[in-house]
């Protein structure tokens, strides 16, 4: 497989697609749809949806490659086991995780708002990963089987940008593996937490990754 380039902050980013996998991060109804989890944190939803149009391109490009492509979803368990009482009670939400909301159970597994959205549902082949945690290497065994599959590098995609995307692309950072962030393929329900947290992974000489828009990525499938 050629060893592909794309435009990028702080420098091009290269990539082999056969040792890259695609993340897309928490693309959950109850994060992108009024009435989930999201919501009950006083968040304006409509925010984050810009994202789906461009990450159903970069899905549609990547699904004609041999990429990898990992979908995760963040919730808990229906007895709340994995859910530190930390995270259960923090702050003042409208509904707490588990209680009963107008797409089911907030941020619980198997509820309707919990699972991904239409416009990005996984196909065969796909995985999808649940994650108690803000970070997808956390309690999921991501790291084993991207070592598994020989994935060195990582497309970063999803929400929220400096939540559950900046955790995951620092874990992936410490565990060894070069990370793009697809600046419109990820979002924010705070537009300055989205400039700042995109700036903040390239900075430094990319102390955490690169960060580029999806045409650059898109640009450089055409090279396959
Ligand atoms: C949050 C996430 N924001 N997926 N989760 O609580 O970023």
């Amino acid at each position: 497989m050629p060893e592909l380039f794309v435009d990028a902050e702080p420098y091009a980013f290269n990539f082999d697609p056969d040792h890259t996998a695609l993340l897309l991060i928490d693309m959950q109804r109850d994060f992108v749809e009024p009435g989930g989890f999201g919501e009950t944190l006083g968040n304006d939803v409509s925010l984050l949806r810009q994202v789906i149009a461009p990450l159903r391109e970069v899905l549609t490009a990547t699904r004609a490659t041999t990429m990898t492509v990992v979908h995760t979803r963040e919730g808990h368990l229906p007895d709340l086991s994995d859910c530190p009482p930390a995270k259960l009670n923090r702050g003042a939400p409208s509904l707490r995780i588990g209680d009963p909301g107008p797409k089911g159970r907030i941020l619980i597994r198997g509820e309707y708002g919990h699972d991904l959205i239409d416009e990005l549902s996984p196909i065969d082949g796909e995985l999808v990963l649940d994650k108690p945690g803000k970070g997808a290497f956390y309690a999921t065994g991501l790291h084993e089987t991207l070592q598994d599959l020989g994935i060195r590098s990582l497309i970063v995609t999803g929400v929220t940008t400096e939540v559950c995307v900046h955790t995951t692309v620092r874990e992936a950072n410490d565990r060894g593996y070069e990370c793009l962030v697809l600046s419109d393929c990820v979002g924010s329900y705070f537009p300055e937490f989205q400039e700042h947290g995109l700036a903040m992974i390239s900075a430094q000489g990319g102390i955490f990754g690169w960060v580029a828009p999806s045409a650059g990525y898109l640009k450089s499938l055409e090279g396959l």
